[in-house]
C-alpha cells in the first residue's frame, strides 16, 4: 500500500494544482512500480497535527481520487475520519476506508456498512495532537488486541463481512519505541484476530530513534520493519517508498514459496 500524501507541504502556498500535480505524479509512479493499493489522504495525523476542514479535506482528496481512477484500476484506500469524505471518496472511485479512529468517530461504521467496502480498523491510543504525551499501558499488546478483537466484534455485528476487515495494531500512534517494538515483534499473535493485518512504520519515529536520522534518511530501516512485518504475518504494508518495498517484499514472497 503506498501512502499518497495530498497535505500541501511548506513550500507550496496553498497552490492546489501543484498539490494535486504533485500528488497525481506520485500516484503514477507508484503504479508503475508495482503498488497493490494506494492510500489517499488528506488530513494529517501525525503526533501533534490539528484537524482539518471537511471542505479542505474533500478538495484535496476527492480531484485525485478521480484523476487516479480515469488511469488505473489499483483499488483506491481513503484514510480519513469523516463520514462525508468517506461517502464522496467510494462515490469518486475509492474502493476501501482507512480508519485511524477504527470507525469509532460519528456515523462512521454505519457509513461504512452502507458503502460496502473493506475497511481498515486502527488502534491509536489518545488522539493526533496530545497521543504521543505520555503513552501507558501495562499491557500493550494485550490491549491492542483487546481493542482490535472489540472493533472487529462491532463491525461484524454492524453488518460488515469477516473478509472485509483489515486491522492495524497502529504503530507510533500512542506508542513508545519500547512499545512499537513490542508490538512488531508480537505480530504473530494479531495473526490469531482471524482478519487480515495491515502495518503501517515506514518513515516513522520509532525508525529515527534508533537510527538517530530525519523522516528522509529512514529509507533502509523502513524496508527492514517492512521485511519483518511480512515474515511476522503482515498481509498488507503501508509505505512511502513503493518501488524498493515491492524488491524487499518479493524476496520475502520467494523464500516463503520454497517448497519444504
Ligand atoms: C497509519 C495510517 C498507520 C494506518 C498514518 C504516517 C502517519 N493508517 N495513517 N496505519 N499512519 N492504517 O504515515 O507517518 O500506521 S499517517
Amino acid at each position: 500500500m503506498g501512502v499518497i500524501n495530498t497535505t500541501p507541504d511548506s513550500f507550496s502556498d496553498g497552490g492546489k494544482f501543484d498539490t494535486l500535480d504533485k500528488a497525481f505524479a506520485q500516484a503514477q509512479q507508484m503504479i508503475a512500480s508495482g503498488a497493490d493499493i494506494l492510500d489517499v489522504g488528506g488530513e494529517s495525523t501525525r503526533p501533534g497535527s490539528e484537524a482539518v476542514d471537511e471542505k479542505q479535506e474533500l478538495a484535496r482528496t476527492i480531484p485525485l481520487i478521480k484523476a487516479i481512477r480515469q488511469l488505473s484500476d489499483i483499488p483506491i484506500s481513503i484514510d480519513t475520519n469523516k463520514s462525508a469524505v468517506m461517502r464522496a471518496a467510494v462515490d469518486a472511485g475509492a474502493n476501501m476506508i482507512n480508519s485511524i479512529w477504527a470507525l469509532q468517530l460519528d456515523d462512521s461504521l454505519q457509513v461504512a456498512v452502507e458503502l460496502n467496502v473493506p475497511v481498515c480498523l486502527m488502534h491509536m491510543q489518545g488522539t493526533p495532537d496530545t497521543m504521543q504525551h505520555n503513552p501507558d499501558y501495562q499491557d500493550v499488546v494485550k490491549e491492542v488486541f483487546d481493542f482490535l478483537q472489540g472493533r472487529i466484534d462491532a463491525a461484524r455485528a454492524a453488518g460488515i463481512a469477516s473478509h472485509n476487515i483489515i486491522v492495524d495494531p497502529g504503530f507510533g500512534f500512542g506508542k513508545t519505541l519500547e512499545h512499537n517494538l513490542l508490538l512488531l515483534r508480537s505480530l504473530p499473535e494479531f495473526r490469531k484476530l482471524g482478519v487480515q493485518l495491515l502495518v503501517g512504520m515506514s518513515r516513522k519515529g520509532m525508525i529515527g530513534a534508533i537510527l538517530d536520522k530525519p523522516a528522509d534518511q529512514r529509507l533502509y530501516g523502513s524496508l527492514s520493519v517492512a521485511v519483518m512485518a511480512a515474515m511476522l504475518g503482515a498481509d498488507i504494508v503501508r509505505v512511502h517508498d513503493v518501488a524498493e518495498t515491492v524488491d524487499a517484499l518479493a524476496m520475502v514472497r520467494a523464500v516463503g514459496q520454497v517448497a519444504s
